[in-house]
């Protein structure tokens, strides 16, 4: 069976299974294709900003190269699930590249590729060395992290509407793993206590990626506790912390993306990680021949990975001038690097 046939067939066969498959490239042929790339998302497109980031940037590059094809393949929320399903999409051959965005997917690859030696992997937000067959490129969430901790410190001890008394901001995680318990929830507070030591942290886990009403009675008993800020990585589950957030006065800060018109007045702070950016560039690399496999590749705020939208209606309306000015001051700290801060070990 050819190379293409063989993908088609692929392709129908998940699109018929119910899994999003989407060939980009429905004209081309063999010849002209000189990169197939599976991009499996480890779990729901839809609702997590990395894996939409991550989806568009791999079809942006198949547009502008014609000879680039790709195919999204959504592995769902099974987890005991994940290196099954990518094991019987690549034992075909089909594809030269996987890309994926998690940090527990290179492990799975690891697996994966001692099956099919062949197979190349290349997995961001996530940190991985020394397998020849897997590239990684490590966002620094402990720096995001510091930076929307900061702000949620200025808002909680803050005279902003809905901030009250007590110094208490919150988190909500879907799940518990080493990057979010080591990195992103330790760096939000010592982001918020660079502004006041006293400052508490309230972290409650939900359980799964999905259950937006488990995380709306979490915010609102966070809330009855006295945390008038709040963060997540909770994926689509995020909307019921939104949601109770609005309902009982208190403000978001959301990771990674631009919320700011689902709920303005009440997200009033985005971080951004520029996965669409990274993602075209490691594919323009891919073609070039130039991935150093075996490696893991830091990008953080000075090297352009992430930042803070700060340009929208939805920050600069809703938050006090003197806070931003405080805020915006430290940003432009953190971007040039003068920001003192050790990550600590995953
Ligand atoms: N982030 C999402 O936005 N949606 C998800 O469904 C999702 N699932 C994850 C599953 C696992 C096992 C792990 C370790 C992380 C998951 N993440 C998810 C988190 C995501 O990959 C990333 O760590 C955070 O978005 C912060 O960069």
């Amino acid at each position: 069976m050819g190379k293409t046939v063989a993908f088609f067939l692929l392709a129908s066969l998940l699109a018929l299974s119910g899994c999003r498959a989407k060939d980009s490239g429905a004209e081309q042929t063999k010849q002209d294709t000189d990169l197939s790339v599976l991009v499996y998302i480890t779990g729901v497109t839809a609702g997590s900003p990395p894996y939409e980031m991550l989806a568009a940037g791999a079809e942006e590059f198949a547009r502008a190269n014609d000879n680039v094809r790709v195919m999204i393949y959504e592995a769902g929320f099974n987890q005991a699930e994940w290196e099954e399903q990518l094991t019987s999409l690549v034992a075909g051959g089909e594809f030269d590249l996987v890309l994926g965005s998690n940090p527990s997917l290179p492990e799975i690859c690891a697996s994966v590729g001692e099956k099919f030696p062949g197979q190349r992997f290349i997995v961001t937000d996530a940190r991985y060395e020394g397998n020849p067959r897997i590239a990684t490129y490590f966002y620094n969430q402990y720096e995001q992290s510091l930076y929307l901790g900061y702000l949620a410190g200025l808002i909680t001890t803050g005279d902003m509407p809905q901030a009250n008394a007590a110094k208490r901001i919150g988190f909500i995680a879907a799940q518990e793993y080493p990057l979010l318990s080591k990195h992103i929830m330790p760096g939000f507070l010592e982001g918020a206590r660079r502004v006041d030591p006293d400052i508490e942290l309230d972290f409650r886990v939900i359980g799964n990626w999905y259950d937006a009403n488990k995380a709306a009675e979490l915010a609102s008993s966070m809330i009855d506790t006295g945390v008038d800020v709040f963060a997540s990585i909770a994926g689509g589950a995020a909307q019921g912390m939104i949601r109770a957030a609005r309902e009982r006065g208190a403000y978001v800060l959301s990771y990674n993306t631009g919320e700011y018109d689902r709920m303005p007045g009440v997200i009033v702070g985005c971080g951004l990680m520029k996965q669409q950016k990274l993602v075209t560039e490691i594919l323009g690399d891919v073609l070039a021949g130039n991935i150093p496999y075996g490696t893991s590749r830091t990008v953080g705020a000075k090297e352009g990975y992430l930042d803070f939208i700060a340009d929208d209606p939805g920050y600069r309306e809703h938050i006090p001038k003197t806070t931003r000015e405080r805020f915006d001051a430290f940003m432009d700290d953190i971007r040039a690097g003068r920001v003192d801060f050790s990550v600590p070990p995953l």
